[in-house]
């Protein structure tokens, strides 16, 4: 059978499941918050044009404005200084917005420590079990930090010493710029990096090494859970923002039944 019959039949037959794994956006939409002097981003807001009234009669819309890093989001090269002559959002080749997934599970270990990060002898050990880092794929870090992204203060966890939350080592972003054949990491916080990244050495070095290497970042995931640990296949659609660092973006899942 042809491949797209193949795969048309498979969802209308329930055996290719639709995972949806960006979060809803909205006014309480949390964001990411960089301390003095830093700016940060615009929550999601919006402004109503017309509701079936005087404005419009038989129509409803708003206009909305919003950081091009809130909610579940793609980071370009471009966001980064390491990947100031890479892409920005609108020139990430298509083909390289679906690709398969390699799901690695860390949510005991962040459990027991918020401040988790992942070492590359953690991913090897997920490819002794599950074979390799799919070449052209996403890594997804399932954290269970998706239970926290209904509020602003329990996703970003923080204290008097600043955000509590988990991420990726240096020896292990350097390893998945430079090593590992993924096109980026996914995960359920609202970066990339963990919450203590500031004082890492480079400082945010997941943003740091992997926009580097022209690889990207998707924030904020949800559902992960729902995927297997290898054989999903990620859609990631961010807005084609022309110069744009990243964009709000859908990102669905694929999964065979
Ligand atoms: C700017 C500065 C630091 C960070 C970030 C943005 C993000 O996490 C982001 O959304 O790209 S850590
Ligand atoms: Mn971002």
């Amino acid at each position: 059978m042809a491949v797209l019959d193949a795969f048309v039949e498979g969802l209308a037959a329930g055996r290719i499941e639709v995972v949806d794994l960006t979060a809803t956006l909205d006014e309480n939409t949390p964001i990411l918050m960089l301390p003095e002097p830093f700016r940060n981003t615009w929550r999601f807001e919006r402004e109503e044009i017309s509701k079936y009234n005087e404005h419009g009669p038989a129509w409803y819309w708003n206009n909305f404005r919003t950081g091009e890093h809130t909610g579940t989001h793609f980071d370009a090269p471009v966001h980064w200084v390491t990947g100031r002559d890479l892409d920005d959002v609108s020139q990430v080749p298509p083909r390289r917005l679906i690709g398969p997934a390699a799901v690695i599970d860390v949510s005991a270990e962040v459990a027991k420590d918020p401040d988790f990060l992942l070492e590359v002898a953690q991913v090897q050990a997920w490819e002794a079990e599950h074979g390799p880092l799919p070449a052209d794929g996403w890594l997804l870090l399932r954290t269970g930090w998706d239970a926290r992204s209904h509020d602003q203060a329990e996703i970003l966890n923080a204290n008097e010493t600043g955000p509590h939350t988990p991420g990726v080592s240096v020896e292990c972003s350097r390893w998945l710029a430079e090593v590992a054949p993924v096109l980026g990491i996914g995960v359920e916080t609202v970066g990339t990096d963990a919450g203590a990244a500031h004082s890492f050495d480079p400082p945010f070095p997941c943003h740091s090494m992997l926009l580097g290497a022209g690889k990207y970042g998707l924030t904020q995931l949800q559902n992960l859970a729902l995927l297997p640990a290898t054989g999903a296949v990620l859609i990631a659609s961010p807005l084609p923002i022309r110069r744009g660092s990243g964009s709000p973006c859908r990102v669905l899942a694929l999964v065979e039944r």
